[in-house]
């Protein structure tokens, strides 16, 4: 590879391309890529063939099937890989394996983004569109660092921010971020409060009027009970819980009450927070009530993260069946089992499929005892991560990476097997507004190393699965041909591709689903004639209560009635579970920066983005910092009851009682497990969301100590 533009002809980045975008590629080239396979022999990870390899891999899974059943295999996969690998793999893990512990790091990213949108709508499926960004006159952003994380879509808010017709912009964030710094009212609420500030935002468009409230009695079910739960959070009862000015609330709700387009997003502020559905949803019921969805300029937009979260949730990869279909809805069960040609009973679908957190738990008890994991590198990602190693290094659980560099998860498994990047491999992919693109291969992937769709295919073949009548279970061997039978797939579901093809695709720029018959160019909003996916036979989900995160069942949905019309859902504030004391003082938060990526097994291979922040960093409110006697630049240890990490203290514009620590960097030697000192999640909690089971990243009590001068570090 020798370098990345961008299309001017596309519909969502115009040709304009971030830093990591710009230089993210490097890595692809990087010399320390895996290209053979290993195998743990005698405690070390030894080179082998990929014969030695996948026969190492299907052997213990045999054996596992046999002796113990599907249920003693897991696979935790990602939002980065290609549709086609996730439609691959949902295929051979629920009618091969058989087993329903299968979820996606999109767990830990935009479970909530789906959630909401299955409890307000539905399906999941963003209602609106990045061209509402250009129409809008109000943009309201919560807990969403834009300009650091989505740095195109930024350049989209600013041509309008800095542009004839400005909107109007709100910022909930408990941080001063670029767009809290242009903000009309910046709302730097105390983490883990969106509910109460949420809540009182309704509260305030009830209470004026700026609620269109015949139209949304006429599209939704549940008005009178949202009225009477957010009746006592008036502005000073927010002001409190959320320790902001009431005047601000006001402010705010005025101009989302005023607004004629008024855009909602939410990202990870929201999703990796206390009550994170309780929260999004409000966010939707803010849209509804203002009569936004469908509306160009308005709407909501619940984010995603990463390239191809939403592909992960589509194809089943993520908790749901494939295509949107509902596992207690049993027609839904039987048209998959048709496609696949394998027996209903034969696709695991007598409870939720385990959600990431239960999948680790059952490793960690025993009952897992083969771990596959693709595309993701969870001794950094998942949160207290002392007990992730000791699960992950467990002497029972064998334990399968599939990654391209050898991560810190690598280094922990008994297999691992190199995958080839994008750019070696095509494969489509769909953004959060539903755009699909076509990614075509470009360069050969470094000799040994395989596609993740290759892989899975030699893997089902070994594994000898097939389907009632003996015919290998998965029908297709090059992407372009698994596109085809997800196509079928999605007929007639929300997200329906049918009307596209490679073809189609190579146009130009992505096309929105869903993408038909009735729309051959596809949908930029959906819900504009105000029937929403909230049938029986529709819905993805049944849906859950939003405080308690109990599941509904066929026949609450039922009573509920919703029919068609979209549900308004709502809670009570609760605080999050780990208060600030004397011993811990501090609220922890934790989230990116500009140039790093993730775990950064990319990005520190990048010069240009490991230069501009090469290691890690705590943020400080000066407040804090002088009450501490901490100077900008002085090292200092970050300690939760959970782990340590050090740090160079940033003081900045956090706000006063919170510290902010990028998640992004793990071991310094990823090969040494015994090297850690520097990853948020050595500090976060094993809690999650109740209702989209989404890890509360963005949460936790700590204290912060000085160890040092800037001076004597460096
Ligand atoms: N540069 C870069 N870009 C990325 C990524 C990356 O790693 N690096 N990752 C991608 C992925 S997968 C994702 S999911 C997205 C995430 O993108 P974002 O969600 O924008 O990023 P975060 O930093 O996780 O969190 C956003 C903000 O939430 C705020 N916050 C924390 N607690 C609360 C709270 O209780 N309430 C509110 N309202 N706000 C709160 C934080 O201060 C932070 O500014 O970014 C994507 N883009
Ligand atoms: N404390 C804290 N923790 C967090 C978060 C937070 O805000 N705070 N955010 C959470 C969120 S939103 C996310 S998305 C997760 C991300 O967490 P991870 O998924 O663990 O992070 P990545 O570094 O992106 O890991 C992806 C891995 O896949 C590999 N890879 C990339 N493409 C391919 C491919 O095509 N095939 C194969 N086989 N491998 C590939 C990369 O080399 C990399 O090692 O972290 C979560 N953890
Ligand atoms: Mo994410």
């Amino acid at each position: 590879m020798v370098g990345i533009r961008g299309r001017e002809v596309d519909r969502v980045n115009r040709g304009r391309l971030g830093p990591k975008g710009l230089f993210g590629w490097q890595a692809n080239n990087s010399a320390d890529r895996l290209t053979t396979p290993l195998l743990r022999r005698d405690g070390q990870l030894q080179p082998v063939d990929w014969n030695v390899a996948l026969d190492a891999f299907t052997q213990r899974a045999h054996g596992l099937l046999d002796r113990r059943g599907p249920g003693a295999i897991g696979v935790y996969t990602s939002g980065q890989m290609f549709l086609e690998e996730y439609y691959t793999l949902a295929l051979i893990t629920m009618g091969g394996f058989g087993t329903n512990h299968l979820d996606g790091n999109t767990r830990l990213c935009t479970a909530t983004a789906a959630q909401s949108l299955k409890e307000t709508f539905g399906a999941d499926g963003q209602p609106s569109g990045y061209a509402d960004v250009d129409l809008c006159d109000a943009l309201f952003l919560v807990g969403h660092n834009v300009a650091a994380t989505q740095t195109v879509l930024w350049s989209r808010m600013l041509d309008r921010l800095e542009g004839a017709d400005r909107p109007v912009l709100v910022v909930v964030d408990p941080r001063r971020t670029p767009a809290a710094e242009r903000a009309d009212v910046h709302l730097a609420v105390r983490p883990g409060t969106n509910v109460a500030l949420l809540n009182a935002i309704v509260h305030e468009l009830m209470a004026h009027g700026w609620v269109k409230e015949d139209d949304v009695r006429a599209l939704s079910v549940g008005y009178d009970d949202l009225e009477s739960l957010v009746e006592q959070y008036t502005p000073e009862r927010a002001a409190s819980i959320c320790d902001v000015d009431a005047a601000d609330v006001r402010r705010a709700a005025e101009i989302i009450g005023g607004s004629e387009r008024l855009l909602c997003t939410a990202l990870q502020g929201v999703y990796q927070s206390n009550q994170a559905t309780a929260a999004a949803c409000q966010l939707n019921n803010i849209a509804l009530l203002r009569g936004m969805i469908g509306r160009p300029g308005g709407g909501v937009l619940q984010m995603n993260g990463q390239p191809t979260a939403q592909n992960s949730r589509e194809c089943g990869c993520a908790g749901d069946l494939p295509a949107f279909r509902n596992w207690q809805h049993q027609p839904h069960v039987d048209e998959l089992a048709a496609l696949w040609n394998v027996e209903p009973s034969r696709i695991p679908h007598w409870g939720p499929h385990s959600h990431a957190m239960e999948i680790f738990r059952y490793a960690e008890e025993g009952s897992i005892e083969l771990l596959w994991i693709t595309a993701t590198n969870p001794a950094v990602s998942l949160p207290e991560l002392h007990r992730i190693r000791s699960i992950l290094t467990k002497p029972d659980l064998f334990v399968v990476v599939q990654d391209a560099f050898l991560t810190e998860t690598a280094a922990l498994a008994d297999l691992v097997l190199p995958g080839a990047l994008w750019g070696e491999k095509t494969g489509t992919f769909t953004n959060a507004d539903r755009t699909v693109h076509l990614s075509e291969k470009a360069v050969e992937p470094p000799a040994g190393a395989r596609t993740d769709f290759d892989i899975f295919l030699d893997v089902a073949a070994r594994m000898g699965f097939t389907d009632k009548d003996g015919a290998p279970l998965v029908k297709w061997t090059t992407p372009e041909e698994c596109f085809d039978g997800w196509r079928d797939c999605t007929r007639g579901r929300p997200c329906d591709y049918t009307g596209l093809s490679y073809a189609k695709l190579r146009g130009g720029s992505g096309i929105q689903w869903p993408c038909n018959d009735a729309a051959p160019h596809g949908t930029e909003r959906l819900y504009s004639e105000g029937r929403f996916h909230t049938t029986i036979d529709d819905a993805e989900d049944y849906g859950h209560d939003p405080a308690t995160g109990a599941a509904w069942t066929e026949q609450d949905y039922r009573a509920l009635g919703a029919d068609g019309r979209a549900i308004l859902k709502a809670a009570d504030y609760l605080p999050a579970p780990e208060a600030p004391n004397e011993e811990f003082p501090l609220l922890l938060t934790t989230g990116r920066a500009l140039h790093q990526f993730h775990t950064r097994t990319k990005t520190a291979r990048v010069p240009q983005l490991n230069a501009a922040a090469p290691d890690v960093w705590v943020e400080l409110s000066p407040i804090d910092a002088e009450r501490l006697g901490i100077s900008d630049g002085d090292m200092v240890r970050v300690e939760s009851r959970r782990g340590h990490l050090d740090a160079a203290a940033h003081v900045n514009g956090t706000r006063p009682g919170t510290v902010f620590v990028p998640f992004h960097y793990g071991y310094w030697d990823q090969a040494d497990p015994t090297d850690h000192d520097r990853a948020a999640n050595e500090l976060t909690m094993t809690v999650w969301d109740p209702v989209s089971k989404q890890p509360t990243f963005k949460s936790g009590a700590v204290r912060v100590a000085r160890l040092a001068s800037g001076e004597v570090m460096r």
